[in-house]
């Protein structure tokens, strides 16, 4: 959506339904949404009760002969007077069978009676921009239609219902008391006592929005993680059974299982979802020492995904080398790593210690040990349980947002530090303010701004 293209008098039309489904939505809101749909079916949309169901037919007249008319479908009409509507413009949904015959002739009909084609997330950009929903909320919106497990619908949830906006609202108040406090330094400024017992309380009071703020953009890794899902490298020497695990895992014939060594030569990707939360299996090559130029290629992409893992799964089998356990601290410091030892069914145990890193045995094989195993990926995860009230910040433009008004704040804080005047600190509080108001939308106006955001949304929200 381009900055010309954003015009909010138009009345738009769209299918707010994904096709396949028994019924098609049809959305229309703008100006002309009345009296388009009454040019359509026999209803008079503005004589009706606000937000109100109504059976009407969809009629097609024939350019030519006017008295000729065809019934496109019976359907479903409501009504919605402005501004209580989803858009907060006069808007009106078409419930018709879900025939894409039917809707595509039914948007045809709407277009040749003044109404355009909706561009992507055009419906919540005008909510937004008629004050149903701040920008953040709006973004929650599409969180919402994506969200495909319980975690990442809880965030967008609460994001819907203002979670963060509420909480930078309490971050504003405090910003302007601090505003107002320099203010009021600044009016004091030749009683030289008062000054410092001011300083150390605009100090720690700049301190605690620091923390606040810190925390929320900190937030954003749990956020990335539950959005994007976990990413766990099933790695090791070949053969320990790494394909067998992933399959049994996704209990899906996912990868090649065999005994030959260096069955698999390429990363091969999955989810599946522990406890409400969306893990991404990688089942990696064997790594061992190897002259087959694809096979080294495969074993390179495996550091390559043990670099990106946030968990890795070292796997060994009943009877590892020393140069296996060895090759466990390589694995760098930022992993949580989990050793399992794979074939528990099978005779020979070589015992062996791992300090303070979790063991696992099971038999990926015979299914023992699957679902231990899989609450110690979850413990790993270390994702903290979300309650209702936890603010989680999941979008990157909030979070670079947060990023900067640290910054601005940081300045404060080393201002107040070094007795800077409060006039030099004023600005520096102001582009805080404003930084963070960009989250919600409060600075945001351009056009072109609008337009990136929700291009990413549906078309028919
Ligand atoms: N007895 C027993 N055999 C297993 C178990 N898990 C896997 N295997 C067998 O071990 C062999 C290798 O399994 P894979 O899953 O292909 O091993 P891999 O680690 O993916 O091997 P590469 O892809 O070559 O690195 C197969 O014959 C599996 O059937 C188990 O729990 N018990
Ligand atoms: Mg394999």
């Amino acid at each position: 959506m381009g900055q010309e293209e954003i015009n909010n008098s138009d009345t738009i039309c769209a299918i707010a339904t994904a096709p396949g489904g028994a019924l098609g939505i049809i959305r229309i809101s703008g100006p002309r949404a009345f009296e388009a749909v009454s040019a359509i079916c026999a209803l008079r949309c503005d004589a009706v009760g606000a937000n109100t169901s109504h059976y009407a037919r969809i009629i097609e007249h024939d350019a030519v002969m006017l008295q000729h008319q065809t019934i496109i479908d019976e359907t479903l009409v409501t009504v919605f007077r402005a501004p209580h509507s989803y858009t907060g413009e006069d808007s009106v949904e078409i419930s018709c069978h879900g025939s894409r015959y039917i809707l595509n002739k039914v948007l045809e009909l709407l277009v040749q009676h003044g109404c355009r084609m909706a561009n992507p997330g055009e419906y919540t950009m005008r909510a937004y921009l008629n004050g149903k929903l701040d920008l953040s909320q709006a973004e929650a919106v599409a969180d919402l239609i994506a969200s495909s497990n319980q975690a990442t619908h809880q965030m967008a949830m609460s994001q819907l219902r203002g979670g963060i906006s509420s909480k930078l609202s309490q971050l504003r108040e405090q910003l302007l008391k601090l505003t107002s406090l320099l203010e009021l330094e600044l009016d004091f400024s030749d009683h030289e006592d008062l000054e410092f017992a001011d300083r150390s309380e605009l100090l720690s009071l700049a301190k605690n929005i620091d923390i606040h703020i810190a925390r929320l953009a900190k937030s954003f890794e749990t956020g990335q993680a539950i959005k994007q899902g976990i990413s766990v490298a099933i790695v090791g020497k070949t053969n320990v059974g790494k394909s067998t695990l992933l399959n049994r895992l996704l209990k899906d014939d996912r990868a090649i299982v065999s005994d030959i060594h260096g069955t698999t030569r390429d990363t091969i990707e999955d989810t599946i979802d522990i406890n409400g939360i969306t893990f991404r299996f990688i089942d990696t090559a064997g790594i061992r020492q190897t002259t087959d130029t694809i096979e080294q290629i495969g074993i390179d992409r495996t550091y390559a995904a043990i670099a990106k893992a946030r968990i890795v799964i070292w796997m060994v089998d009943k009877e590892p080398t020393q140069e296996e356990l060895d090759k466990i601290s390589f694995i760098t410091e930022n992993k949580k790593l989990i050793i399992v030892r794979n074939k528990i069914d099978k005779a020979g145990n070589t015992p062996f210690t791992i300090v303070k890193v979790p063991l696992v045995e099971i038999s990926a094989k015979h299914n023992q040990n699957i679902d231990q195993l899989e609450q110690t990926i979850y413990q790993a995860a270390d994702i903290p349980t979300l309650s209702d009230t936890d603010i989680v910040v999941t979008n990157a433009r909030h979070h670079d947002a947060l990023v900067r008004a640290q910054k601005h704040l940081q300045r404060v804080l080393d201002g107040l530090h070094n007795q800077l005047s409060g006039d030099l600190l004023s600005e520096d509080l102001r582009l805080t303010l404003d930084t963070l108001a960009e989250i919600t939308g409060g600075q945001i106006t351009p056009n072109e701004v609008l337009g990136n955001i929700f291009k990413h949304f549906c078309v028919g929200k």
